[in-house]
């Protein structure tokens, strides 16, 4: 379905539209998408303010620090968004449980508070490395349908989130750069709203975002070059050789750090990102989490056209096993993602005992 953007239509208006396609619908998926959003406007308030409201820096702030259980040293605002997202959405009705990647377990919804049908699952604010320098950060999310069990008040557990990707009812991100946007799909296309700051609505701006096929951009974080395995390698390297090599087209490079902030640009222009699995640290099958990243993110590209993939297979067919697990990530323009999955495919061709990829690496001494 297509949808003609008026800027006058606002988040609330286009959920209401949207639930005309399902007349019996309770009304409990747009209420607790608004509780998010309203979660977003509220870390987006906080991310604005920065330094005038003490919102820069490590928490606890004595200087002693806190660690999530990735190992990763949480800033205020990591500690504060996932308070936010916890607060908004657990007294709506609508959710039976939480996750997040600021905490360990899952979030029972508290006793005496109405449980609902739909699990939701965050990264309450990525790229929080970027915080301290004024550069973009966002807020992923995943709507997960709740087991009937624990909607009828059995109890939640890890296993209730191990659902794939292709299961997912909605995901979205919200983005807090110069203007703060929420990208939302419900399983109908991809539709960006910006926040008006006077008014506190999201207003739709962006509708049925697109991802072009073909892009001359690629993102990868080139200080593992000597970790990548051989297909990264491969396709790195021709993007490098330019117009001197077999792809015959020059290309461009980003990195951000801020994985939602890479995607929102390839929705805009289309690209390809890769944190693809490595050697660094052998027992981690990569550095984004599979369940509130690669998921959400994998849903709005296949959403809008574009792919995303572990290299391969398609991150979306991925059977989750652990709450926090972690897995490569390549998605962006369809074909050059298709091509990087080709690559995983090929057989390495060995030169003098070495794969000839890593022979031929740009980046190799
Ligand atoms: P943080 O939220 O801890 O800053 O991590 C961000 C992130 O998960 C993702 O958004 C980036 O793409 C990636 O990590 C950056 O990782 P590197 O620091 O290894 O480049």
């Amino acid at each position: 379905m297509s949808i003609t953007p008026r800027t006058s239509t606002t988040l609330t208006q286009f959920l209401i539209e949207q639930r005309r396609r399902f007349p019996g619908a309770s009304g409990d998926f747009n209420a607790l998408i608004l509780d998010v959003a309203m979660a977003c406007k509220a870390i987006a308030k906080s991310v604005a303010y920065g330094a005038l409201a003490d919102m820069l820096g490590n928490h606890p702030g004595d200087g002693s620090g806190s660690v999530n259980v990735q190992g990763e040293t949480q800033k205020k605002l990591d500690v504060l968004s996932n308070d936010l997202f916890i607060r908004m959405n657990e007294w709506g009705g609508h959710l039976a449980g939480m996750a997040s990647e600021e905490m360990d377990g899952p979030y029972p919804i508290p006793e005496g508070l109405q449980r609902g049908k739909y699990l939701l699952v965050f990264d309450p604010l990525d790229g929080s490395s970027n915080i301290d320098v004024n550069v973009s950060v966002g807020s992923i999310f995943s709507v997960l349908r709740a087991p009937r069990a624990v909607v009828e008040g059995g109890a939640l557990t890890t296993t209730d989130f191990f659902q794939s990707g292709a299961e997912q009812v909605a995901a979205g991100y919200a983005l807090y750069g110069p203007t703060t946007m929420l990208v939302l799909s419900v399983g109908q296309g991809v539709h960006g709203f910006t926040l008006d700051p006077v008014m506190g609505e999201f207003m739709l701006t962006h509708a049925d975002l697109k991802v072009p096929e073909d892009t001359q951009e690629f993102a990868i974080n080139a200080s593992n070059a000597r970790f990548w395995e051989a297909p990264v390698k491969r396709y790195v390297d021709e993007c490098l050789a330019g117009k001197t090599g077999p792809r015959g087209k020059d290309f461009n490079m980003r990195w951000i750090a801020s994985m939602v902030a890479e995607a929102h640009r390839i929705l805009m222009r289309g690209g390809v990102f890769m944190y693809p699995r490595d050697t660094k640290e052998p027992e981690k099958p990569g550095r984004l989490r599979l369940l509130y990243e690669a998921n959400p993110i994998g849903f709005i590209m296949e959403q809008a056209g574009g792919r995303a993939s572990t290299g391969r297979q398609a991150v979306l067919q991925v059977q989750p096993t652990s709450l926090h697990q972690r897995i490569g990530l390549v998605f962006g323009s369809k074909n050059e993602v298709e091509r990087i999955e080709r690559y995983h495919t090929e057989p390495v061709k060995i030169e003098n005992g070495n794969p000839l990829f890593a022979e031929r690496s740009l980046f190799r001494d």
